[in-house]
């Protein structure tokens, strides 16, 4: 596998781009080597500059459930460019979207689209502080909602990875109301509600995927929802990756939870960039223009985001999401054997579509407990991985995904490929 083109372009790009790259992740910094720069993909694979053909499980951290440039989509694309691209003005298709994501998720009474899941959590936070008058937030050790100020406070995803749980050029005093727990500590959440009444909201990952997959405990998406309520706190369940991942209702859905706001993103735009935050009408109704909280974007709503965004949650049926299960189930399933009989510690947490093999014996119920998984040893089966066509995240503490172009006969390959690996 050569990558004399890949190694090329990234020696350039880091002439006129931050570390070579548009979002730190893609860097490779935590797994070493050069990152391959992508020429085109379709379905499940993907190829780069060199050549090289991968079966892909980053799925551009999570967005390409149907695979990548599906038909469908590309088709209603193609057709609404000839309209135009751009109006920063409304339009029919944002209303017909609104509608579809209110069916898919009921609790989102009002919705306002953004360009960003960053954006949609920012913004929902606003409005929960903005509609309780209250300052404090609280957020989880290892989950990530996108860079504000506010919320790159012991983040997962990529700041874990680089090890900067706390970013530089944030002030400590914009982090001052940021509250942060350890994922599945229900009496922590209990204590901390009962103690401080300045709390606006708690802003969760009903699935944890920041940190690798990590699941709510028995009971504590529940006793979040119960906890909450009895303290008049805002409960925001942030979707971007299991909204319309783990089902077309996201988490909230399987776990039967009505969060007070929502956010969501990545699938949600199809592949193009798309946000949304949205929850009650009596909460929601505070924003601009009719109410005292501001929020903006030159680009929400875009017409062509809108117009994937529709042809992408029309392909979201229910068989869909039964046989991404079941080809998860199955693979995970032989993987962690594989593993097992290799004499490597393996932990794999599953939901659905999703997943992360953790090199621990496990469990891994939170953040310090995936921190323990060996890095190192991710590492090397992540480039034993790549180095023989399968593109898996360049972090341990990453999500892998399946689309539902990934066929019974790309996971064997990858079975296989990993049999050789884990031997080795
Ligand atoms: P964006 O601003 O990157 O669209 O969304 C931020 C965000 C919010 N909430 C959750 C639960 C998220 O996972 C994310 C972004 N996820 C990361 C990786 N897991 C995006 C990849 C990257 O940062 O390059």
């Amino acid at each position: 596998m050569q990558n004399k083109k890949s190694e090329k372009l990234f020696n350039e790009a880091k002439a006129h781009i931050p570390g070579g790259v548009n979002s730190p992740v893609r860097a490779y910094k935590s797994v070493g080597g050069i990152p391959p720069f992508i020429a085109s993909a379709k379905g499940s694979r993907i190829r780069d500059v060199d050549g090289n053909d991968y079966i892909d499980f980053v799925c551009s951290w999570g967005p390409m459930i149907l695979g990548h440039s599906p038909k469908d989509v590309l088709n209603a694309v193609t057709k609404r460019l000839g309209r135009g691209t751009s109006y920063g003005a409304p339009t029919g298709e944002e209303v017909l979207l609104a509608k579809e994501i209110k069916k898919a998720f009921p609790a989102m009474e009002l919705v306002r689209l953004v360009s960003s899941g960053t954006e949609a959590t920012m913004s929902a936070i606003r409005v929960a502080r903005g509609y309780t008058g209250k300052k404090k937030i609280v957020k989880f050790e290892g989950c990530y909602h996108g860079h504000s100020d506010y919320l790159l406070v012991k983040a997962g995803s990529g700041a874990l990875t680089l090890n900067l749980p706390d970013s530089a050029g944030v002030p400590e005093e914009f982090v001052r109301y940021t509250l942060v727990l350890p994922y599945n500590d229900l009496p922590a959440v209990e204590a901390l509600l009962k103690s401080d009444n300045d709390i606006a909201a708690v802003i969760v990952e009903p699935v944890a995927g920041n940190m690798g997959v990590v699941l709510p405990g028995n009971g504590f998406l529940e006793g979040l929802r119960r906890i909450t309520k009895e303290a008049g706190v805002l409960l925001i369940f942030d979707e971007v990756i299991t909204g319309f991942r783990l089902s077309k209702g996201g988490a909230q859905s399987v776990f039967k939870i009505k969060p007070d706001l929502i956010c969501l993103g990545k699938i949600l735009g199809g592949g193009f960039p798309i946000g949304a935050f949205g929850g009650k009408k009596e909460i929601m109704s505070i924003l601009a223009p009719d109410g005292p909280v501001y929020q903006a974007g030159t680009l929400s709503g875009n017409p062509i985001a809108v117009t994937a965004g529709l042809a992408t949650l029309k392909a979201l049926k229910s068989p869909l999401y039964k046989r991404l299960d079941r080809l998860a189930r199955r693979f995970t399933d032989e993987i962690v054997s594989l593993a097992r009989a290799a004499g490597i510690p393996m932990t794999v947490n599953r939901a659905g579509s999703m997943f992360t093999f953790f090199f621990t014996n496990g469990p891994v119920r939170n953040f310090a407990e995936a921190k323990r998984s060996d890095a190192q040893m991710y590492a090397r089966f992540f480039h034993g991985l790549l180095e023989r066509g399968v593109m898996f995240p360049p972090s341990q503490f990453e999500a892998c995904f399946i689309s539902s172009a990934h066929t019974e006969n790309d996971l064997d390959k990858v079975i296989q490929v990993c049999k050789k690996i884990l031997k080795k």
